[in-house]
């Protein structure tokens, strides 16, 4: 009787399954005789009541309509679903060959921008690119650059201190001191990188901004070579002539060292917030290596000469492109990043 029972639901269930033209009839269907309280699930429990003979007879036959019943209705839906995707599909009207509509592209960074045009720059010039970590020692950040312990030129450059007695480096020009001791003179190097320093901000001022450091050493090399250097530079990133002044700066690496401000872009030398009404910006301090950073490199002051700059990319980028406040470029403004 039993048996009978479920051959015949096995049998009234795939006419159902085979008729079925939706998914939500079909789980339908799976419910009324799968489910929890199905007619076959129903069948399976009265089992417990036959004798040992019939419960292996029946049970295995139970479990087979059940495993191809289950089998059937996945084949079911996945028929069934791919016939609906048709019928929109159909109804839709949906034209492939239709152009797409144009949408808004990124833009690198104004920083990365000037950042990538310096490289070719200097490559064009036989600079090598160096790279060096963020997170710098005490050692390359301060003291091989002749900036000891307790030296006052390292209040110019606060920043901040790891537990582990490592900073956060504050000028690119921590790479030379790695670059000199891999490689050997002559050299022309380039080192680009993020910098940062604990200083009150303002509209040239930032906690995180880029350099670009510049360093080359050979048997005679002269400020003319610098300043011929430099002003390649600043024409080919500015693309325009600009005016720059060469005054002494103090910097503990380089002897004698400079500031090269530029004529500010922004006001055009009037005055502004971002030059602090001086109408000058101050963006590329250079100088000759100093014999004791030559000497901390292992190379001969005797022998080698060396120029080292520092370009404050970041400011460069202001210039270029009409950046009147430094935090604009971390705004995520639009208006700033795709200029
Ligand atoms: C230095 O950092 C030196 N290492 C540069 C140098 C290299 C001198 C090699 C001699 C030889 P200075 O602290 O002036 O120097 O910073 C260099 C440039 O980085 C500045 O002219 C400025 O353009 C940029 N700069 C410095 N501090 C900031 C800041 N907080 N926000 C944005 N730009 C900054």
């Amino acid at each position: 009787m039993l048996k009978e029972n479920l051959l015949q639901m096995k049998s009234e269930a795939e006419k159902r399954i085979e008729e079925a033209k939706s998914v939500a009839v079909i789980d339908e269907i799976r419910v009324e005789f799968l489910g929890k309280k199905g007619k076959i699930t129903e069948i399976l429990k009265g089992l417990k009541d036959l004798s040992v003979e019939e419960k292996k007879e029946l049970g295995k036959l139970a479990n087979e309509v059940k495993t191809e019943m289950e089998e059937k209705i996945n084949r079911a839906i996945e028929v069934v679903t791919e016939q609906e995707i048709e019928e929109k599909l159909a109804k839709e009207n949906f034209d492939i060959t239709f152009p797409g509509r144009e949408c808004p592209k990124g833009s690198l960074h104004p920083v990365t921008v000037v950042q990538r045009r310096a490289e070719e720059i200097f490559k064009g010039m036989g600079f090598m690119i160096a790279d060096g970590p963020e997170i710098e020692t005490d050692y390359y950040n301060f003291e091989m650059l002749n900036i000891p312990k307790d030296h006052p030129a390292r209040d110019m450059q606060d920043t901040y201190y790891l537990s582990t007695g490592n900073v956060l480096r504050t000028q690119t020009s921590a790479c030379q001191s790695r670059f000199m001791e891999k490689v050997k003179p002559p050299f022309r190097m380039i080192a680009p990188g993020r910098c940062f320093r604990n200083e009150a901000m303002d509209a040239s001022h930032e906690n995180t901004f880029f350099q670009l450091e510049g360093m080359m050493v050979e048997k005679d090399l002269s400020i003319a070579n610098l300043v011929y250097i430099m002003k390649t530079l600043l024409s080919e990133i500015l693309e325009r002539d600009v005016k720059v002044r060469l005054r002494p700066g103090f910097f503990p690496f380089v002897e004698p060292g400079f500031e090269l401000d530029i004529n500010c872009l922004l006001c055009g030398g009037t005055g502004c917030p971002t030059c602090k009404h001086s109408g000058w910006i101050e963006l590329l301090p250079c100088g000759m290596v100093h014999p004791n950073v030559l000497r901390a490199g292992g190379i001969d002051p005797e022998e080698y000469k060396g120029f080292a700059f520092g370009v404050g990319l970041t400011r460069l980028a202001m210039m270029k492109y009409g950046i009147h406040d430094i935090r604009e470029l971390n705004s995520g403004d639009l208006r700033v990043l795709n200029k």
